[in-house]
């Protein structure tokens, strides 16, 4: 387990110093059916194509959540304390958490929480200028893992906020354990409001993650970018291709990253053998309806509170607490 630290402690350009990347790329590879996790995708050029993506006219979801925390920015800090602290679960840029903070109690402590420590920093700067007396404390981790909370922020009372529909990122079961992981840093009747992006036709949920600029296929070609960067490899990029996929059965989008050709891919000295057209499943993106969210809300000892939505119920975002 990689601790969450301070925002100084991991300079994004260094190499794969604690092997974490290197441990987690062999692992993936080596399965019959190969995976790279998806966190891999925020490296500094990563975060900045994922906000690229957040701007593209197929990619609904980014606006349609800020459109509707904008309706409803109001009802939702009603939950929120004067002087309390909110912790935001992979904050990346933090430019949805603006529209909150901008009707949110005084004297509040912001606790963005992300991988990607270059994301972070920017949005420190950005909210610290634009927000006088907003206190920003963020800290670079994985959230799978319980934060500790600074000891002069542990008496005060606590909102979590983790938008973009990220949690959609893990299996169901997986996005169970995460919500009660979530309650050692959000303690009983704490809340937390959450975004969740809804079922819909699945040729809209194709073509947002086949936008047709290719900024989604350069994310996702970015882990192999990041594999011959960090891990000393020579992957012909030209040999593998963007692929997205909606699998209703699962109700998720998948994305793939497929080889065109059959080859033998050497990363850190160790060889990786691809068949023509084998693939590397990168990432899910599960699509829930209101009622099933809920249920496993429930099932992860979260009880649901309020929910709002946008006119067209492409998007929902939900207010939980913690039982
Ligand atoms: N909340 C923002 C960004 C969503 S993109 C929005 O709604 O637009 C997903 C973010 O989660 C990225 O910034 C990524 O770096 C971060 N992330 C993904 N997996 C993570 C993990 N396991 N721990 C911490 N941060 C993670
Ligand atoms: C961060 N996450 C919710 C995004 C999604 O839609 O699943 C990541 C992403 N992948 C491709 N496009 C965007």
């Amino acid at each position: 387990m990689r601790p969450a630290s301070t925002i100084a402690r991991l300079p994004e350009l260094l190499p794969d110093v604690e092997g974490e990347f290197g441990a987690a790329v062999f692992e993936g590879l080596s399965r019959p059916k190969k995976t790279l996790p998806c966190r891999f995708f925020y490296d500094a050029r990563g975060s900045e194509l994922f906000e690229e993506i957040t701007q593209l006219p197929e990619y609904y979801p980014t606006r349609t959540e800020a459109q509707i925390l904008r309706s409803h920015a109001g009802e939702i800090v009603e939950g929120f304390d004067e002087g309390g602290v909110l912790i935001e679960f992979g904050a990346g840029s933090s430019i949805k958490t603006e529209i909150l903070l901008a009707q949110a109690p005084a004297g509040l402590t912001y606790v963005p929480i992300d991988v990607s420590d270059s994301a972070l920093g920017l949005a420190k700067l950005r909210l610290e200028s634009r927000f006088p007396g907003l206190s920003v404390r963020p800290v670079v981790g994985d959230f799978s893992y319980p934060i500790e909370i600074a000891p002069d922020l542990a008496a005060r009372p606590r909102v979590g906020f983790f938008p973009g529909s990220t949690i959609g990122n893990l299996t169901p079961p997986d996005a169970a354990r995460l919500l009660r992981t979530f309650k050692a840093s959000l303690p009983r009747e704490s809340r937390l409001i959450i975004g969740i992006d809804l079922k819909k036709d699945a040729r809209q949920l194709v073509l947002a993650y086949n936008d047709a600029a290719g900024v989604t296929a350069e994310f996702n070609m970015n882990l192999l970018v990041r594999i011959n960067r960090e891990l000393g490899s020579s992957i012909d990029l030209g040999t593998f291709r963007h692929e997205a996929v909606y699998e209703p059965r699962e109700g998720r989008i998948e994305m793939h990253l497929v080889s065109t050709i059959k080859q033998v891919v050497w990363i850190s000295g160790r060889p990786f053998h691809f068949d023509g057209g084998e693939r590397i499943h990168t990432e899910n993106s599960y699509k829930y309806s209101i009622a099933q969210f809920q249920e496993l809300a429930r099932s992860a000892a979260w009880a649901p509170n309020r929910v709002w939505t946008d006119p067209r119920q492409q998007f929902s975002v939900h207010e939980l607490i913690s039982i």
